[in-house]
């Protein structure tokens, strides 16, 4: 028999669920008081999210989309980036983007229906927010392609989800990654769910990550609950990327420990069981056990840098209910330079109906 060609996906971890060592540790992150911050920053995002969450149960706040379970990949995937890369976040990587400047008011801004939100002050290049799932990969190409053509040294990051890596654009990105050896890293955040389609429904490959090696591009598979594991992995393909040798895809295996968003219920198709068992990997319980084993953490410094984190979430929850709401036709002031006649008899209306109600209420 002649072979064509042999592949093989490589797996990082370095943490065990109990947060024990696996072999040895990167030597990029081999001092555990280095991760301490990125700690923090997990513990800040799964505050964030609660309060999130609190907030739309209580009818402040839309739609949300819960990040808890994902704290680790995401704070690590934005860790792992420079100030001038380029993010292109699908709908829940919070933790990434706060590491990039994004502030809290702005994603409870945009979840509760204000598009001002996604117009970010901190990290100006960066792309919104994409719910139509993976077109964001195509966005980050195209940025990808414009520092290769400029000879920058900037890398364009985009994330998606499993389901994600099922679609069209996600293939057409790796493509075009592989074909003009672009700095694109391709994070496809595998939390075991698209909605209620479990990832063993998803596609007959038996890695995500195996999908970028059709395109000619690196690919590992990464435990997503290891910090360690995803800032070493972002770090082998960032440099990769920086000297010129291409695009990644990383597939971060983590899991979904809430509903898809808040309009869900899980429990209608997912098993109490399998939620279990993922708490036994929690990406928080993990590093908290590794950092505390070597007395850089305790009960104590938790419990106050908690409440910390609480007192600044409301100062961001109080700034987004204080913001006061657009005018009605500013939804129809952004699009068209020219906005054609049926859309301007459209705005007047709008306008027309707002008065009326104001009226009524007064
Ligand atoms: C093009 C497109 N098709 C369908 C949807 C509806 N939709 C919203 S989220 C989602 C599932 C995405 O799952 P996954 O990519 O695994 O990301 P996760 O939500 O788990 O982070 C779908 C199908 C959409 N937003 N866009
Ligand atoms: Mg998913």
């Amino acid at each position: 028999m002649t072979i064509a060609a042999t592949f093989e996906i490589e797996y990082l971890q370095y943490l065990d669920a109990n947060g024990e060592p696996v072999g040895d540790l990167p030597p990029a992150f081999k001092d555990p008081e280095a991760l301490l911050p990125l700690f923090k920053q997990m513990l800040f995002v799964r505050t964030f999210d609660t309060k999130a969450i609190a907030l739309q149960r209580t009818g402040k706040l839309g739609t949300y989309a819960s990040c808890l379970g994902h704290e680790a990949t995401h704070v690590g995937i934005g860790a792992s980036m420079e100030k001038d890369d380029v993010f292109a976040p699908s709908y829940r990587e919070y933790g990434a983007q706060f590491m990039r400047g994004v502030q809290a008011r702005e994603i409870l801004l945009y979840w509760g229906g204000d598009e001002r939100g996604n117009d970010f002050e901190g990290p100006r290049n960066d792309f919104s927010w994409s719910v139509p799932i993976s077109t964001q990969c195509l966005h980050a190409a195209g940025a990808a392609l414009a520092f290769k053509l400029r000879r920058q040294k900037q890398l364009a990051v985009a994330c998606c989800g499993d389901g994600g890596s099922s679609k069209t654009d996600f293939y057409a990105a790796l493509n075009s990654a592989g074909a003009y050896e672009l700095p694109l890293i391709l994070c496809v955040v595998n939390n075991g769910w698209a909605i209620s389609v479990p990832r063993s429904a998803q596609t007959g490959a038996r890695t995500l990550a195996q999908k970028g090696l059709a395109g000619g591009l690196h690919c590992l598979q990464v435990d997503g609950n290891d910090l360690i594991a995803v800032l070493e992995g972002m770090r082998r393909c960032a440099e990769r990327a920086r000297k010129g040798e291409g695009g990644s895809v990383i597939e971060f295996l983590t899991y979904r420990l809430h509903d898809h968003t808040t309009a869900d219920d899980a429990r209608r198709y997912r098993d109490d069981a399998e939620v279990k068992d993922a708490w036994t990997r929690d990406p928080i319980t993990r590093l908290r056990t590794y950092l505390t084993a070597r007395k850089l953490w305790s009960e104590d410094e938790e419990k106050a840098w908690l409440e910390e984190c609480g007192k600044k979430v409301d100062v961001e929850i109080n700034a987004y209910l204080e913001t006061p709401v657009q005018p009605v036709e500013a939804m129809f002031d952004y699009l068209y330079a020219d906005p054609p006649p049926d859309l301007l008899e459209q705005r007047e209306a709008a306008i027309a109906l707002d008065r009326k109600a104001k009226e009524a209420r007064a």
